[in-house]
């Protein structure tokens, strides 16, 4: 005898915003990353945390890359937030509607960086509230992740040490910065890291958009003999043909991303042959929704992925894209998150629920901006 069929029913329990909060903070950074075009000396972070009238609460922040970012970051979530009050917790169709609703004033800069911590924490209330990880939502599960340890500049006689730590913690590959002097001490540095890390361990160097096409060519034909996984944004990010000159004229693997706003950025730089890898950031490029677009134009491009910053939450989608590379290991958030960050064998593993951030109310406090 069939079952009789029950009536339809909504397909998942309600989950409704209740409230947005977003408190400021410039906490510090375990080390200070000095850049060719700059210095993060702190964390500058603003939390979210979305409150649901079901009591489960979403959280996750955003990197404000500079402590003048945070009263202006943190006053537009409040009123995009109201946005959001009364709404059900469904950040793609949230993300749908924030681009329709932002479109005269376009999502680059502050307002696609809020939208995403927005997105990101959405998506954590809705793993939270079924008990599932964000990466099993998508599909996928929690696993371990190759992860290098990234460094800003280094001085390889004076950071001996801290890289023979992060060896020791089991990274098989290193990130450093480089462009803020000549070339001759450009070698100097790949040689003295090389010396302390071995031929064995990956090492990717960044100039952060310091360089002119020329110059990069010539510095990283200089440097080929140290065996680079990859050369990071060796032009400005916005100069696509200046990336796509540089990585036809070289030998190594062009790394760029972490500057493309949305996934029509990255459709931009793949079209333009810019890069042999991409490493989008999941706040820049849109939160974890923004994601599953760029990580489906990777596996459409078989260009592999690695992420920017933002352990925790990439560590859920590098687990579930197709193309997953490396994840970077920079951990901003360290200092007023309530759990530290597992290491092991070199890789790292996404906690959940949801995007498995828990705040350090004490630290949030302290460092309360
Ligand atoms: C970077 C940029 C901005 C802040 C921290 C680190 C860097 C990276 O470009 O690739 O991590
Ligand atoms: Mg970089």
């Amino acid at each position: 005898m069939a079952a009789t069929p029950t009536a339809t029913q909504a397909c998942d329990p309600p989950l409704t915003v209740r409230a947005v909060e977003a408190r400021a903070v410039n906490a510090p950074l375990a080390r200070p990353v000095r850049t060719a075009v700059g210095a993060v000396e702190t964390a500058p972070l603003v939390l979210i945390d979305i409150h649901t009238e079901e009591g489960v609460t979403g959280r996750a922040y955003i990197f404000g890359y500079a402590p003048l970012t945070l009263a202006p970051l943190r006053s537009f979530l409040a009123n995009a937030g109201e946005l959001l009050v009364g709404q059900p917790v469904a950040p793609a169709a949230q993300a749908r509607a924030f681009a329709g609703t932002f479109r005269l004033l376009g999502r680059q800069g502050l307002v696609g960086m809020a939208l995403a911590g927005l997105d990101m924490a959405l998506w954590d209330a809705v793993g939270r509230a079924a008990g599932r990880s964000v990466a099993a939502l998508l599909g996928g599960a929690c696993r371990p992740l190759p992860a290098y340890d990234s460094y800003g500049s280094v001085d390889p006689a004076k950071d001996r040490k801290a890289l023979q730590r992060s060896l020791a913690q089991g990274f098989k590959a290193i990130k450093i910065k480089l462009g803020g002097a000549g070339l001759d001490r450009d070698i100097q540095v790949v040689a003295g890291v090389r010396e302390v890390i071995g031929d064995d361990v990956a090492l990717m160097v960044d100039y952060n958009q310091s360089l002119g096409v020329a110059e990069a060519v010539r510095r990283i034909d200089a440097l080929e003999e140290f065996d680079l996984a990859w050369v990071e944004e060796p032009v400005p990010a916005e100069d696509l043909a200046g990336h796509a000159e540089v990585r036809a004229a070289t030998g190594v693997p062009i790394q760029t991303g972490e500057n493309w706003w949305f996934t029509t950025d990255m459709a931009k730089a793949i079209a333009a042959g810019a890069c042999d890898y991409a490493m989008p950031d999941i706040m820049k490029i849109g939160g974890v929704t923004g994601w599953l677009g760029a990580m489906g134009q990777a596996e459409a491009a078989s260009m592999p992925v690695s992420s920017h910053l933002f352990i925790e939450a990439s560590a859920h989608v590098l687990a579930v894209t197709p193309t997953a590379h490396w994840l970077e290991f920079l951990d901003v958030a360290e200092a007023v998150r309530r759990e530290p960050i597992a290491v092991t064998d070199g890789t790292v593993t996404a906690r959940g629920p949801g995007l498995g951030l828990e705040w350090d109310e004490a630290a949030v406090e302290r460092y309360r901006y």
